[in-house]
């Protein structure tokens, strides 16, 4: 192939000429903002294996030895902050089987994208504890769609209180307030309550169990406002890359908060990333979760007919045909301005991993444990937890 005569610096091939310079790091010491080796943070739970953001989906992350399991919140129409990735009830749960809610199916706008489905905000949580989740990834297990049942934020608080018990290992949560315009919007908004619960569990404070996420400033500014003390992140979205020059792309929804999108703002995410974007955020935030292509991108190969080469000819062109490009600065840059760093979304499948990780994701974190780090969300805590025992390991720690 003619992967050999590319020039890209990949991320892996910068990181041992970085290694073998004699100003390096001492060899053990970890590039973390707090020296402590990086977070697994169970995104969704262990949504790589059984249907997300359900109580037997954090139990097997924890079971699998998960640091911290994520949830995003959403609202009920009686005012539950409940777990799940989007108001549209159709994408991560069994609704479409359940006749008696079929006239609740509707089309609206969700942060400025078009959805038909159906919506938390039209179901109370008695009518949604009778729905099942399934997997929102059809290459993923699902035969255990429709077994397990959504689950509000407390019930989440009360049950990583008691697995940290039973295990003698701290078990901390990282809640997102997820879509918190559209939930305003509607008057019921999600701040207070999660506030509320966080005081009530005895967590408002930096050192607790817990991180508070929000791809909106203003909804984590909001929380800071009225006395949430807890550790906040930032999180920074893109869309997708352009596979022949690496550089990151953005489309509605996710091009820039919608709150941004709401008043007219028409700065993408990419402004987040920049020293100023940095201390801006730090005003009112701890840390970032920027999509982890801010850190490492991808670039495919650009063939004679000027189209991005299907390396391994499967007829799809996605990440396995492209290779890492040279790692950017933002995690110097992020610490430099005192914010941690956890990227998202570490995922095991192939096509999701680019050519020189060699199918293997524990390839992926190695690189990004190496260049500092401070977490990873992760679908799959097994793979995050090897890679980063191999890490330590070769680190000799
Ligand atoms: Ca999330
Ligand atoms: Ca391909």
């Amino acid at each position: 192939m003619r992967m050999s005569l590319q020039i890209t610096l990949t991320a892996a091939a910068a990181l041992s000429l970085a290694a073998c310079g004699t100003t390096g790091p001492a060899a053990n010491k970890l590039l973390t903002l707090d020296g402590n080796p990086p977070l697994v943070i169970a995104h969704r739970g262990a949504s790589g294996y059984l249907p997300e953001q359900t109580l037997e989906s954090y139990a097997r992350a924890i079971e699998l030895g998960a640091d911290v399991i994520e949830m995003d919140l959403v609202s009920t129409k009686d005012g539950v902050l409940i777990a799940r990735h989007d108001p549209n009830l159709g994408i991560s749960t069994d609704v479409a089987k359940h006749p008696r809610f079929a006239s609740r199916k509707k089309t609206i706008q969700v942060d400025g994208e078009t959805q038909t489905g159906w919506f938390s905000n039209d179901f109370t949580l008695a009518e949604i504890k009778t729905l099942g989740g399934i997997s929102t990834d059809p290459e993923r297990p699902q035969e255990f769609n429709g077994k397990f049942k959504v689950v509000t934020f407390q019930e989440i608080i009360d049950f990583a209180k008691a697995k940290s018990k039973e295990t003698g290992r701290t078990i901390a949560i990282y809640p997102e307030t997820k879509n918190p315009t559209y939930f305003r919007d509607l008057g019921m908004p999600m701040e207070d309550k999660v506030i509320a619960a966080i005081n009530a569990a005895g967590w408002n404070s930096k050192t607790a169990p817990i991180y508070v996420q929000s791809f909106e400033p203003g909804s984590l500014k909001y929380m800071k406002s009225k006395g949430l003390n807890t550790r906040l992140i930032q999180l920074i979205d893109g869309d997708g890359i352009d596979m022949k020059t690496g550089a990151m792309t953005y489309a509605v929804p996710v091009d820039r908060p919608y709150e941004w999108t709401k008043a007219g703002d028409k700065r993408n995410f990419d402004v987040m990333v920049t020293p100023a974007g940095l201390a801006e955020i730090k005003t009112y935030a701890d840390g970032i979760g920027p999509w982890k292509r801010y850190i490492v991108s991808v670039k495919g190969t650009v063939g004679a007919d000027g189209k991005v080469v299907d390396v391994n000819k499967d007829g799809k062109i996605n990440d396995a045909d492209a290779t890492s490009t040279a790692p950017t600065t933002l995690i110097a840059d992020a610490h430099k301005a005192g914010l941690f760093v956890h990227p998202f979304t570490f995922r095991n499948e192939s096509r999701r991993l680019a050519s020189d990780y060699n199918k293997d994701g524990k390839n992926e974190y190695a690189v990004y444990y190496k260049l500092g780090v401070d977490g990873v969300f992760t679908d799959f805590t097994d793979t995050a937890l090897a890679a980063r025992a191999e890490y330590l390991k070769s680190i000799g720690r």
